[in-house]
């Protein structure tokens, strides 16, 4: 079996919350595992997120295997056009560890916000998992802003 395949089988995404950095308030968290690939996870958000100058994103994650350098590559996809990405690095995993890993999502200075009415269904989250320059993982999530 790949390497990356028997990361993948050891990896599991435990926990998950998205707060507004400023306020510390809790606007999203999910206890299911939307890190699997395969499927299409849908996710409701409050609208209010998009006026978030940052977010401040918290992932529980447990990994089997040891990674050398565990990062994620994001998509922000509308309507299939990439409008952002977005590149965070964790580094060195631990064998049979669970961690909690801090992430802060900043606006982009110029990036004007398109509606929440247009974006509501048309918007997919694209993760991608990497070890390095190994890709584990893809998954996606289409959301939906209440
Ligand atoms: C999607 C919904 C709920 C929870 C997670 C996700 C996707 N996701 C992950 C899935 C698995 C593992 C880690 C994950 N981290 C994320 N995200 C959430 C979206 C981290 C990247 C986040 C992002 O791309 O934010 C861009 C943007 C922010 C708006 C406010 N200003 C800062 C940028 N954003 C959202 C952030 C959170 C929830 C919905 C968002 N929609 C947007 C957005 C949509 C269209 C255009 C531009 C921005």
């Amino acid at each position: 079996m790949p390497l990356s395949d028997k990361i993948l089988k050891g990896f599991k995404l435990n926990w998950m919350n998205l707060r507004d950095s400023d306020s510390g308030k809790i606007l999203w968290q999910e206890n299911d595992d939307i890190s699997k690939p395969g499927v299409e996870h849908m996710a409701k958000i409050p609208k209010k997120i998009l006026r978030c100058k940052a977010i401040s994103r918290e992932l529980n994650f447990f990994s089997a295997e040891s990674m050398e350098k565990f990062r994620l590559e994001q998509k922000v996809l509308f309507n299939g056009i990439c409008l952002e990405n977005w590149y965070f690095e964790f580094g060195f995993v631990i064998p049979g560890s669970t961690n909690t890993w801090q992430s802060l999502i900043e606006a982009a200075p110029e990036s004007q916000m398109i509606p929440a009415n247009l974006l509501n269904g048309n918007v997919v989250i694209e993760t991608n998992f990497y070890d390095g320059d190994d890709l584990i993982s893809t998954s996606k999530v289409r959301l939906y802003y209440t």
